[in-house]
């Protein structure tokens, strides 16, 4: 395949804040992908590059557009996998830091749908034969409550999460009704950056309280939380709600949590570089829930072979802009598979209306998906892609 032209813009994501969107065009087809940004970043996360007087993505746009284009135009790539490994190549260091991990990704999921569009195939298939996985429904990891920083911290953990089990057609109704129960329970709050209700609760148990009482009322749920516990971490203790808890303290918090409120899983208990904290809590919980590594793991095949060497974690969570190409977003999923961990696909917290993660969840077949909650349009399109794809995969 020979890209005849490539052009990258700006748009904004679901906080207002520039991200990069780039088109791709092979002859008569052509393919746009844009980039999502988090905010309670890893800080081994592959480069973002953002222009450092206005945060705005200028730099990236002009990569794509000049350096980017002058060397594809020169190729003619076989395949998606062949294209990556190229933009790796040329961006030529180990974080993206020259390039931008967000430049090179707008080109690989660009260049991943024009190729399925070359073969004829729905993208969630194309990803599958690449990644030598058997497609299926991800459970729905549905934001009930934002806390942490994407809440001003009015509730201690980032992300309070009703998983959904079921096709994602039942699955999302379920998620539907739940919302709808939560938010008459709740009156009138605001909502969070990543579209849940963001309360203010004064006690750690009080939003598993709420949980539990939906996971009563609707069969077929359970409780999960993303604690991205670095944010917490101050001077060596976990700050939640004005206290300060030990990391053996907050080990058994998750415990008793664990015991009481049909946990399903826990992402980032602890600060990322508290390796052997999360080793512990793996040995006390992981059979019973899954304990993922977000933060922890960024996504990096390298990072994910350390966290199975140590057993620190039994699920990954997979973000491809933690790491920069579909290629290697892949390859984190199989290091994660080939330990017999689950892998969770997962949006960021500055979305925009690119809906690549459903066809990522569904092709490698991830255990769930973890795309915001029903109070905010970027997050729901994800849900209604899935939705597509239950009707495609009917077809195909
Ligand atoms: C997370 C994400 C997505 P952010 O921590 O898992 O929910 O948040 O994109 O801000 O890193
Ligand atoms: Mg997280």
């Amino acid at each position: 395949m020979i890209i005849t032209d490539i052009k990258a813009r700006t748009v904004p994501d679901t906080r207002g804040r520039p991200t990069i969107e780039t088109t791709l065009t092979a002859g008569e087809l052509s393919a746009t992908a844009s980039v999502p940004s988090g905010k309670s970043t890893g800080s081994h996360e592959a480069f973002e590059l953002r222009d450092s007087d206005n945060g705005s993505v200028e730099q990236a746009i002009e990569n794509v557009q000049f350096e980017i284009a002058r060397e594809l135009a020169t190729r003619d790539f076989s395949s998606a996998d062949e294209l990556d490994a190229f933009l790796i190549e040329l961006d030529g260091t180990p974080n993206k830091s020259r390039l931008g991990a967000n430049t090179l990704l707008s080109v690989s999921i660009a260049a991943q749908r024009l190729f399925a569009q070359a073969d004829g195939v729905p993208l969630w298939k194309a990803i599958a034969t690449r990644a030598g996985t058997t497609p299926g429904a991800p459970r729905l990891y549905v934001n009930m409550m934002n806390g942490g920083v994407h809440a001003d911290f009015k509730l201690p953990f980032q992300e309070y999460i009703l998983v959904v089990e079921g096709a994602p057609s039942e699955a999302l109704a379920v998620a539907r009704q739940a919302f709808a129960r939560l938010g008459e329970t709740l009156g009138d709050v605001p909502m969070g950056d990543e579209g849940g209700y963001a309360p203010t609760l004064s006690a750690i148990e009080q939003p598993f309280e709420l949980l539990a009482g939906l996971v009563k009322e609707f069969p077929g749920t359970s409780v999960a939380i993303d604690a991205a516990a670095s944010e917490l971490f101050k001077d060596g203790s976990y700050q939640l709600l004005g206290k300060s808890y030990s990391a053996e303290e907050l080990t058994t918090i998750y415990g008793s949590i664990a015991a009481k409120y049909h946990l399903h899983s826990i992402e980032d208990p602890f600060d990322e570089e508290s390796a052997d904290d999360f080793t512990r809590l793996t040995e006390k919980l992981g059979g019973k829930i899954l304990i993922v590594g977000d933060d922890l793991t960024v996504t990096n095949p390298a990072r994910i072979a350390d966290a199975i060497a140590r057993k620190e974690i039994n699920a990954v969570l997979i973000k491809p802009n933690q790491i920069g190409t579909v290629k290697e977003a892949i390859a984190a999923v199989q290091a994660t598979y080939g330990a017999g961990w689950a892998a969770i696909a997962s949006h960021r917290s500055g979305e925009t209306d690119d809906t690549f993660i459903a066809d990522f969840a569904y092709g490698v077949g991830a255990h769930g998906i973890k795309a915001g909650g029903l109070g905010q349009k970027e997050r729901l399109e994800k849900y209604e892609r899935l939705l597509a794809i239950e009707r495609e995969a009917k077809t195909v």
